[in-house]
C-alpha cells in the first residue's frame, strides 16, 4: 500500500498499475523500458501539464470535433494507464476505439479487448480482419477497415515514428501524446501533446466538453493558430529553463 503523503506518490502508483497490468499479459515486456523513458521526461518537464501541452491539448480537442471518422489507437501502456479515460473520450467525440499493438500477439488483444468492454466500450475495433495502409507490410502499418483504415483524424498515444509517418503520408490528421518532444513520432505528428497520457487524456475529455459548442468555423480557427514545431520548441525551451528554476 503507498502512502498518498509519499512524495513519489503518482509516479509509484503509475508503476504498479504497468506491473500490474504486464502480470496480466496485457502490458509488452519493453512497454516497462518505454514507461520508464517516459517517466525521465516526465521528471524533466515537472510531472504536469505544461503551457504548451495545454495548448496542444486545446487543439486536439478542436480536430477531434471537427472529425468525421476520428479513432483512438490503443497499445498495451494505454490499456494499462488508462483503461476507462480512454472510453470517456470515445464517447466525448463520438469516435472508435481501435486495438494497435507493435508486439502484436491474440492473447493480448483478446485481453486488452476484454479491459476496455469491462470499462464500458460498446465496440472495440482492430481485433480481427485488418488492411495494410499504403504498401509497407509491418504489423504496425495494419488498421481495421471501419478504423484507423478510414479514419481522418487519429489519436495515437505512445506511437513509433515509422507508423506516425505512414499514417500523415496516407492524409491523416495525427494525434500524438509523446513525453518525449525530440521523438520522430513527436516531430512528425501533426499535433503532438507532450505530457503524460494519465493526464493528457482526462484534460482532453475537459477541453472537449468545453469546446463542443462552438462552430466549425471557431474550431477551425483554433487549429489554424496552432503551430506543432513551435510548440516542441517552446517545450524543449521551458525544460532548460527549469535547469535554473525547478519551479517553472
Ligand atoms: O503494446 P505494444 O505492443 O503496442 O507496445 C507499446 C510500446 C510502448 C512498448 C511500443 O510502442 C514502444 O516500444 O514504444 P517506444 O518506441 O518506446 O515509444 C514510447 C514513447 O512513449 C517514448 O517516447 C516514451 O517517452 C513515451 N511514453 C512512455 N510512457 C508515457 C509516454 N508518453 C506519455 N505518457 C506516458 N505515460
Amino acid at each position: 500500500m503507498i502512502s498518498r503523503d509519499h512524495p513519489r506518490y503518482h509516479s509509484l502508483i503509475q508503476r504498479e498499475m504497468i506491473t500490474e497490468a504486464w502480470r496480466r499479459g496485457i502490458l509488452a515486456d519493453s512497454g516497462m523500458i518505454a514507461h520508464g523513458r517516459g517517466e525521465a521526461f516526465d521528471y524533466l518537464l515537472g510531472e504536469r501539464t505544461t503551457e504548451p501541452a495545454a495548448r496542444a491539448i486545446r487543439a486536439a480537442a478542436a480536430a477531434l470535433l471537427l472529425a468525421e471518422n476520428p479513432v483512438i489507437s490503443v497499445n498495451g501502456n494505454t490499456a494499462a494507464l488508462v483503461p476507462g479515460a480512454v472510453v470517456e473520450l470515445a464517447d466525448a467525440i463520438g469516435g472508435k476505439i481501435e486495438i494497435n499493438l507493435f508486439h502484436r500477439t491474440e492473447k493480448r488483444v483478446r485481453l486488452i479487448e476484454e479491459l476496455l468492454l469491462e470499462n464500458g466500450a460498446r465496440e472495440v475495433l482492430g481485433t480481427d480482419e485488418l488492411l495494410y495502409i499504403d504498401d509497407i507490410k509491418s504489423p504496425r502499418a495494419t488498421a481495421s477497415p471501419d478504423g484507423i483504415y478510414s479514419a481522418d483524424v487519429v489519436l495515437v498515444p505512445l506511437e513509433d515514428g515509422d507508423r506516425t509517418e505512414i499514417l500523415r503520408e496516407s492524409g491523416k490528421t495525427v494525434i500524438t501524446i509523446d513525453l518525449n518532444p525530440l521523438s520522430r513520432t513527436s516531430r512528425k505528428a501533426s499535433i503532438s501533446i507532450t505530457d503524460n497520457i494519465v493526464r493528457a487524456i482526462p484534460a482532453l475529455i475537459e477541453a472537449v466538453r468545453e469546446l463542443e459548442d462552438l462552430s466549425r468555423d471557431e474550431l477551425e480557427l483554433i487549429l489554424e493558430e496552432f503551430d506543432n514545431p513551435e510548440n516542441i520548441r517552446e517545450t524543449l525551451k521551458l525544460i532548460d529553463l527549469r535547469r535554473y528554476n525547478p519551479e517553472l
